[in-house]
């Protein structure tokens, strides 16, 4: 099954594929032996499930394989293929609808450099094109640069942006941004933050206090929290997540999958951080954005050397 519509991801997780492909196929064969369950094991975190997620992984298959048989493809392929699927937490059924109450209001946060602007871009450009009215607010007031890198993104996809000078209050950029959204009768504000800050304060403080700030601006809001986690740092990522816990963040927008041999880190995601994975970055144009795909990842993941 080259592609059955799900070429991106094929394309995006070509690097984590090249990667255990060998091992699958060195399994496809064996006999369910001691050297069979290290095979297994070794291609498993070679995908860089991370070893929460490989033991739970092995656990299920030692249930489901039997000992001293040997596994066809096709037996390997499914019993994989809904393992992995059960570790995923079911896809939002229609992404691209927004929530009923106006404007939503999503923040965007990340340690610096994961692609958080980038991704506000790409989500307030895609949602445009699909008709929603947005705004995108600059409430990382560290770099001088960042709200020159999100006028650059609002001119690309004709969404604008609300930004002050440089060193202004984070907090007071997403409250105006918020209110600016509420006046103009915007569907979706999309913030972005700092991954650093320019000020004594602890960034989770300061990040605490910009989502209780909207909620002074518009009731409910944040309605999502978004953390930005760059694929390119498989379980570190996971780690450096961990970090934002307190923020209360209620997905991820995973990046930079298209460069990474790290793609399996996305089954452990869930495991370690109960978060679902909602977007995924597959490059660094507007429209190499997607909304999460389970089973796209797992057939791009499991790969032509396990055909269906
Ligand atoms: N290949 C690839 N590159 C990406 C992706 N997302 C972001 N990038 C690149 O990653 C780099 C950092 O992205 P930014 O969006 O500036 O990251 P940030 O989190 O806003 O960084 P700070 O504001 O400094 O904290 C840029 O060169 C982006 O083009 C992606 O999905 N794929
Ligand atoms: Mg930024």
């Amino acid at each position: 099954m080259q592609d059955s519509g799900h070429g991106r991801w094929w394309q995006g997780l070509r690097r984590t594929r090249d990667r255990v492909e060998t091992g699958w196929r060195r399994l496809v064969g064996l006999r369910v032996s001691d050297a069979f369950w290290d095979e297994m094991e070794e291609t498993l975190y070679q995908a860089d499930l991370g070893p929460a997620t490989v033991e739970t992984v092995m656990g299920r298959l030692r249930m489901r394989l039997r000992e001293d048989r040997p596994v066809s493809e096709a037996g390997l392929h499914d019993l994989l293929r809904d393992e992995l699927l059960a570790l995923l937490p079911p896809d939002d059924p229609d992404p691209w609808r927004l929530p009923p109450e106006r404007p939503q209001v999503w923040v965007v946060l990340g340690v610096n450099g994961s692609g958080k602007t980038t991704s506000v871009g790409k989500l307030a450009g895609q949602f445009h094109d699909r008709g929603a009215r947005v705004l995108m607010g600059a409430a990382d007031t560290f770099r001088a640069a960042a709200a020159e890198q999100l006028a650059g993104w609002s001119a690309r996809v004709g969404v604008p942006v609300l930004h002050q000078g440089p060193g202004a209050d984070p907090a007071a950029v997403a409250f105006d941004t918020v209110q600016a959204a509420v006046n103009r009768h915007m569907d979706l504000a999309l913030i972005d933050t700092a991954g650093r800050l320019h000020t004594k304060a602890p960034l989770m403080q300061e990040l605490g206090k910009i989502v209780r700030v909207l909620d002074r601006a518009v009731a409910g809001a944040p309605h999502h929290t978004l953390l930005v986690l760059d694929a390119t740092m498989g379980q570190n990522a996971i780690r450096q997540a961990e970090l934002f816990q307190g923020v209360g963040a209620t997905g991820i927008v995973l990046t930079k999958l298209d460069g990474t041999a790290k793609g399996g880190m996305v089954l452990a995601i869930h495991q370690a951080l109960g978060l679902p994975v909602r977007w995924i970055g597959l490059g660094e144009q507007a429209d190499d954005l997607e909304p999460f795909r389970r089973e796209a990842f797992v057939d791009a993941l499991l790969g032509s050397g396990l055909p269906d």
